[in-house]
C-alpha cells in the first residue's frame, strides 16, 4: 500500500517539469502506486481554458487546479502537478488545502534550470516570441519567477538527466512514509 501526496514541481518554461513528471509517474506505476497528472496541457484547453498568463489569471489557475489536487489527495492517490505557478504565495495555499496533519505529505519541487538554458532549449519558439513582443507576460522575460523559498526537493536539469531527477523525487517520496 501507499499513502497519498501531492508532487508539486515548479519552474520556467522548458525547465523539464512535464518531462520529469511522467518519468515518477512511470516509476510509480510499476510500484503499483495510484497516481494522476495535472499539468497546463490537460488544464490549460479545459478546466483552466477561460484563463490568460496575468498575474491574476495565474493565481486563479493555480487556485483550481490546487483544489483539484486536493480532491485526488483526499481520494488517495500521489497527485503529481506540473506548474510554472510562478507565486510563492500560491504554491504555499496549494500545501494548505491539506489537512495539517498531513502537509509533510505535499512536496514542492523545485524544477531548476538556468533561464540561458531554457531560452536556448526553446522547445516551443516561445521564448523567442517572447522576446519579440509577440507573447506577453512571458515567465523569465517579461513576467516574474519567484523560486521556492524553502523547496522540499531541488533537482537541476541543467546537470541532472530526467532519469537522475526522477530519482530523487521517488527517494524523498519514500522518506515521507508515501510510498
Ligand atoms: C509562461 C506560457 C505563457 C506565458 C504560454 N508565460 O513550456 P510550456 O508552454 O508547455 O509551459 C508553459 C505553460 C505555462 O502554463 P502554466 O499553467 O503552467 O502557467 S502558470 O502556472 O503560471 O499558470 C508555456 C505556455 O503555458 N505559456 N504563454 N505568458 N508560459
Amino acid at each position: 500500500g501507499h499513502k497519498a501526496g501531492v508532487v508539486w514541481l515548479t519552474g520556467l518554461s522548458g525547465a523539464g517539469k512535464s518531462t520529469i513528471a511522467k518519468a515518477v509517474e512511470e516509476r510509480l506505476f510499476d510500484a503499483d502506486v495510484q497516481t494522476m497528472m495535472l499539468d497546463g496541457d490537460n488544464v490549460r484547453h479545459g478546466l483552466s481554458g477561460d484563463l490568460g498568463f496575468t498575474p491574476a489569471d495565474r493565481t486563479e489557475n493555480i487556485r483550481r487546479v490546487s483544489e483539484v489536487a486536493r480532491l485526488f489527495f483526499e481520494q488517495g492517490n500521489v497527485t503529481l502537478c506540473s506548474f510554472v505557478s510562478p507565486y510563492q504565495e500560491d504554491r504555499d495555499r496549494a500545501r494548505e488545502l491539506l489537512p495539517e496533519d498531513v502537509r509533510d505529505r505535499f512536496l514542492e519541487v523545485h524544477v531548476d534550470c538556468p533561464l540561458e538554458v531554457c531560452k536556448e532549449r526553446d522547445t516551443k519558439g516561445l521564448y523567442e516570441k517572447a522576446e519579440a513582443g509577440e507573447i506577453t507576460n512571458f515567465t523569465g522575460v517579461s513576467a516574474p519567477y519567484e523560486a521556492p523559498e524553502d523547496p522540499d526537493v531541488v533537482v537541476n536539469t541543467d546537470e541532472m538527466g530526467v532519469e537522475a531527477c526522477a530519482d530523487q523525487i521517488v527517494e524523498a517520496l519514500e522518506a515521507r512514509g508515501i510510498v
